[in-house]
């Protein structure tokens, strides 16, 4: 069982429905995962981070409290390590609906492993296949059926991602792609990526209202939709492991990067876990029946 000192988070995170569906596809949208003013204050915290970063006079090589910039181009600013920059930022991270619904695939404790967010409007030039469609980055962080494993016939992982857009994602506004049923296939990427190119309805695409979590297991082939609107696109990643993982350093420009003991200083005790590890077997494993109800509680995230 989950400790009580820790942040109450619902368990199970998921409905019946979002679970099969988690399972069958490798990934599920959680409607509502944001309330409209936690969409707002996230959002306002990015725009923010993302004008500290680019007034660096190095933003390539230098930080800002931790947070640094992956891709710095006109039309596309990806930020890395950025829960310890702002406040809104660490609560994202640590909000009790996006860890509840990490721990549930992951099948006990999280921890948070990275957290980055993408602010991109319409690129000016787009990789097209010979049939004249679109070609997506497909990638993913674990290779089919390492780091998973079954647990009342249900579907779980070691690495886990919550991606939660701030803008409404129509149609055209290049929400998150990815090849269904992928996390289940243990055949080399290429191939897959060339079956969902010959049946383009293998690729499914994120539409949905800001707010909305898409939950995933890295085992899945996901990539970056492509943006034909005028409409700027923000979204909000988190990564969880297990307790054991280390917080990812995602650039290699900035090495031995670790968090700022200062920052630690900080963390509300009820959410120190999600960042420091205690120990190396502290899964508190945490298991559901496909048929077991959604947690009906309402749950306040912790202010920072
Ligand atoms: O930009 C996106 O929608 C996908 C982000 C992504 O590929 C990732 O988090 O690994």
């Amino acid at each position: 069982m989950i400790s009580q000192q820790e942040v109450v988070r619902p368990f199970p995170a998921l409905t019946t429905a979002q679970r099969y569906h988690l399972d069958v596809f490798g990934y599920v949208v959680i409607p509502n995962l944001l309330t409209p003013d936690e969409v707002g204050r996230m959002k306002e915290a990015l725009y923010k981070l993302r004008a500290e970063l680019q007034a660096l006079p190095d933003p390539k090589t230098q930080n800002v409290r931790g947070a640094f910039l992956m891709i710095n181009e006109s039309h596309h600013a990806y930020m890395g390590a950025i829960a310890p920059a702002l406040p809104a930022l660490s609560e994202y991270a640590t909000h009790p609906r996006v860890v509840g619904a990490s721990e549930e695939l992951l099948g006990g404790r999280a921890r948070i492993v990275e957290v980055n967010a993408h602010i991109n409007t319409k690129a000016p030039s787009w990789n097209m296949g010979d049939d004249g469609q679109p070609r997506f980055g497909f990638h993913r962080g674990l290779a089919s059926g390492y780091g998973m494993h079954t647990k009342n016939g249900l579907y779980h992982s070691n690495f886990v991602k919550v991606l939660t857009n701030l803008t409404d994602l129509g149609p055209d506004d290049g929400g998150t792609t990815v090849i269904a049923g992928s996390h289940k296939i243990e055949a080399d990427d290429a191939d897959i990526i060339k079956a969902a190119y010959e049946d383009r309805s293998l690729i499914h695409q994120v539409v949905v209202p800001a707010g909305s979590g898409l939950l995933f297991t890295e085992a899945l082939m996901h990539a970056t939709g492509r943006i034909t609107s005028d409409k700027e696109r923000v979204i909000i990643i988190s990564g969880y492991g297990e307790p054991y993982f280390p917080w990812i350093l995602m650039d290699s420009h900035q090495p031995g990067y670790v968090l700022d003991p200062k920052f630690i200083a900080t963390i509300p005790e009820p959410l120190r876990y999600l960042f420091v590890s205690k120990g190396y077997i502290q899964r508190a494993a945490q298991y559901r029946k496909l048929g077991d109800p959604v947690d009906p509680r309402e749950i306040t995230p912790i202010r920072w």
